[in-house]
C-alpha cells in the first residue's frame, strides 16, 4: 500500500487555463507575491479609500472602488471616464507601487501579451452579496492591450460570455491568487461577478479584492 502524503492537500501550483480565445486563467499565479500586493493595497487605500461611485443611470454600486497609476477608472452621474485625479481628494491617484506593475506585466507575457504596461489599476472591492453585472471593458483607448485581472480574498464566479450581452455565459471559480488576461478576440467579451457568497478569508477577511491592470490611454 502506498500513503499519499500530498493527497489531501489543496493544489496550488500555478497553472493556465484556456478560457477562450485570447483569454487565459493563470491559476495561482499572484499567491508568491500575495504579502507585497496586500501590503502596497493598504498603502494605496490610506491615500485614496474605497468608495461606491454612482452610475450614469443614478444607481450607487454594490463593489467599492478605488484606483493607481496614472489613469483612474471613475463612474458618476455624467458618465465613465478615465482620470488622473480622484475625485474624492481632488489629488493624483496613488502611484502604482512597482509590485503591481510587475506582475501585471509577468501575467500578460505569460499569456502571450509580451510588453504590456499598465497605466491604470482599477480596484476593486465586493463584500458578501455585492456582484457586477455584465459589461465590457470598451472605455480604454487602445483595444490592443490586454487586461489582466488579479483575484485575491473570498472566491467569486465570473461570468464570462460572448461578444452580445445575450451570449451564454460560462462560468468560472475565482480564487485568492487567480490571474485572468484577455486580449485579442476576447477583448470585448461581455463579463460580471455573481453576487459574492458570504465567507471569511483567512488573509483578507470578508471580501474579495480584485485589481484589474488596464492600459487606458
Ligand atoms: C472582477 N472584473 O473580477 C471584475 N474586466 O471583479 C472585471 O470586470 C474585468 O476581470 C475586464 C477584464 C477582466 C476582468
Ligand atoms: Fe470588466
Amino acid at each position: 500500500m502506498t500513503i499519499d502524503l500530498f493527497e489531501s492537500l489543496p493544489d496550488i501550483r500555478p497553472s493556465r487555463e484556456p478560457i477562450a480565445e485570447g483569454a487565459v486563467l493563470l491559476r495561482g499565479f499572484a499567491r508568491s507575491a500575495e504579502a507585497e500586493l496586500i501590503k502596497a493595497l493598504r498603502e494605496i487605500t490610506d491615500q485614496a479609500p474605497f468608495r461606491h461611485m454612482s452610475t450614469p443611470g443614478g444607481h450607487q454600486m454594490s463593489v467599492a472602488m478605488t484606483n493607481c497609476g496614472s489613469a483612474g477608472w471613475v463612474t458618476d452621474r455624467s458618465g465613465y471616464r478615465y482620470d488622473g485625479v480622484d475625485p474624492q481628494s481632488g489629488k493624483p491617484w496613488p502611484v502604482m507601487p512597482s509590485t503591481f506593475r510587475k506582475l501585471a506585466g509577468d501575467a500578460a507575457a505569460e499569456a502571450g501579451f509580451a510588453g504590456f504596461v499598465a497605466d491604470g489599476c482599477l480596484i476593486n472591492r465586493y463584500e458578501p452579496g455585492a456582484r457586477m453585472s455584465l459589461h465590457q471593458d470598451r472605455d480604454e483607448n487602445d483595444l490592443g492591450a490586454p487586461i489582466v485581472s488579479v483575484s485575491l480574498g473570498l472566491p467569486a464566479i465570473f461570468l464570462f460570455g460572448g461578444l452580445k450581452r445575450s451570449d451564454k455565459a460560462q462560468r468560472y471559480r475565482l480564487e485568492h491568487g487567480d490571474i485572468v488576461v484577455w486580449g485579442g478576440p476576447a477583448r470585448l467579451a461581455f463579463h460580471g461577478i455573481a453576487p459574492l457568497a458570504d465567507g471569511d478569508d483567512a488573509l483578507m477577511g470578508p471580501q474579495r479584492i480584485n485589481l484589474t491592470f488596464r492600459k487606458a490611454r
